[in-house]
């Protein structure tokens, strides 16, 4: 059997409308989407492979089509997410500020118990418009046990996030050494993650259930 990947997590982007969520995807991602299928739902996803301590770890990024601008963003779309990416452009302080005003409540809401949180400071090639400063993003990221980087340097804040993932993976269910790649889709199935064929995705937007569940703020 072709070992595709040893492991496979969910990622969901999150942010203001205009931070450049989806420029950032479109950087990052290594492959085209199925277009017709997504834009009836309102989910674009890509995938990036990254070779990580000899392991293949495949990420699977959802992406909204624009429902953050409305605030209205289902809880189906965080279902199953292993992690959620919270994107403020660094020229903008409100996107940043929203993100404790806003998103946070929504990955407290909807989010996952243990997902793991990344905020990415976009826009960071605009130095002179700057006006989030670094060390303001930094603290309020450690102080909730986030993930933090700036936009020039996002491979490494996918590199890192993907590590916290793995272990935490590793730690619930050590990796068996035969059969992972259907190890790895069974896994994914179960905690709602779709495949390549997004065959899943139409049970995980029907539904909508508003269950308020406790997160315990992921680990940094
Ligand atoms: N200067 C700069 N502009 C960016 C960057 N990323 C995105 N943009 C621009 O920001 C605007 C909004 O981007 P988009 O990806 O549609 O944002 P979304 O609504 O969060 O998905 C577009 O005009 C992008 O070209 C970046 O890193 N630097
Ligand atoms: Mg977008």
């Amino acid at each position: 059997m072709i070992k595709e990947y040893d492991y496979l997590f969910k990622l969901v982007i999150i942010g203001n409308s205009g931070v450049g969520k989806s420029s950032l995807l479109l950087r990052f991602a290594d492959d085209q989407f199925s277009e017709s299928y997504l834009t009836t739902i309102g989910v674009d996803f890509r995938f990036r492979t990254l070779p990580i301590d000899g392991k293949n770890v495949k990420l699977q990024i959802w992406d909204t089509a624009g429902q953050e601008r409305f605030r209205t963003i289902t809880s189906a779309y965080y279902k199953g997410a292993d992690g959620i990416v919270m994107v403020y452009d660094v020229t903008q302080g409100q996107s940043f500020d929203d993100i404790d005003k806003f998103w946070l409540h929504e990955v407290e809401s909807y989010g996952e118990k243990n997902v793991q949180l990344l905020i990415i400071g976009n826009k960071n090639d605009l130095d002179e418009q700057k006006q989030v400063e670094t060390s303001k993003a930094e603290e309020y990221c450690k102080s909730h046990n986030m993930l933090f980087m700036e936009s020039d340097h996002v491979n490494n804040a996918f590199l890192e996030l993907s590590r916290k993932l793995m272990a935490k993976k590793d730690a619930s269910q050590p990796p068996k050494s035969t059969n992972v790649t259907s190890n790895a889709s069974q896994q994914s199935q179960s905690r709602g993650v779709t495949s390549s064929s997004g065959s899943q995705l139409n049970k995980l937007s029907a539904n909508t259930s508003n269950q308020k569940k406790q997160k315990d703020g992921g680990c940094c």
